[in-house]
């Protein structure tokens, strides 16, 4: 892995592969199946599955291109230590974080809901952030260990476009990353969220980053792609 040019919007990025991580923000069953905490907040979470497929596939081209991969999981402690209130006091109280569901208390680490797909499961070796707030930098070692690895550049996916995707980008983009956005790899339970969220990050010549396609990253890694 070397330089290469990823075709994007608003421009063609310009990066060091050896320099960049794939981020895969949030592909947590909470969010992507029934009786999570997706839907009990009222979503239809049948849309968030559309990500599901270009992110194996991004995922498997960037384990081919021995790339550093980093997934994030956004939940708290059993004890709910680490949830400030005002985020644990919206939402009938049956369907808050912490309640107890059928993939487990919601939003938990340790419960089923809490994991990533299995079809995107973490390899051994994989750095997972479980992160209490929607930006995977805050409060968590992630900045810490993008530097120790002299990474420059983040290719981020995953789940929401318009929330946890945004907030990270935005978090990142303020530290000093490149973050291209596989637009297809992300998904919204309101698609006129993830179309607007998307084209937000590129407008005024990339504000805070650049938005490509799972294709167009797939073609500059060089690797084959593993689509089913
Ligand atoms: N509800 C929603 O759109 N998103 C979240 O609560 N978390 C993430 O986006 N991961």
């Amino acid at each position: 892995m070397s330089q290469a040019e990823i075709a994007a919007q608003p421009f063609p990025l310009q990066a060091d592969l050896a320099r960049a991580a794939l981020v895969l923000i949030d592909m947590q069953r909470d969010f992507l199946e029934p009786d999570g905490f997706g839907a009990a907040l009222g979503n239809d979470v049948a849309r968030l599955r559309a990500a599901v497929e270009p992110c194996r596939r991004i995922l498997a081209g960037a384990r081919a291109a021995g790339m550093l991969v980093i997934h994030t999981r956004e939940g708290h402690r059993p004890d709910l230590s680490d949830a400030p209130p005002a985020k644990l006091e919206r939402g009938p109280p049956d369907k808050r974080i912490g309640a107890p569901g059928p993939m487990g208390r919601i939003l938990i680490r340790g419960e089923v809901g809490h994991d990533i797909v299995p079809a995107l499961a973490p390899c051994p070796g994989e750095p997972v952030i479980d992160k209490p707030g929607k930006g995977a930098f805050y409060q968590t070692d992630l900045d810490l260990m993008l530097r120790n690895r002299g990474i420059e550049t983040l290719l981020v996916c995953g789940v929401t476009t318009e929330v946890c995707v945004h907030t990270t980008v935005r978090e990142a983009n303020d530290r000093g990353y490149r973050c291209l956005v596989l637009g297809d790899a992300c998904a919204s339970y309101f698609p006129e969220f993830h179309e607007v969220g998307l084209r937000m990050i590129a407008a005024q010549g990339g504000i805070f980053g650049w938005v490509s396609t799972t294709d167009a990253v797939l073609a500059a890694l060089g690797v084959p792609d593993r689509a089913a």
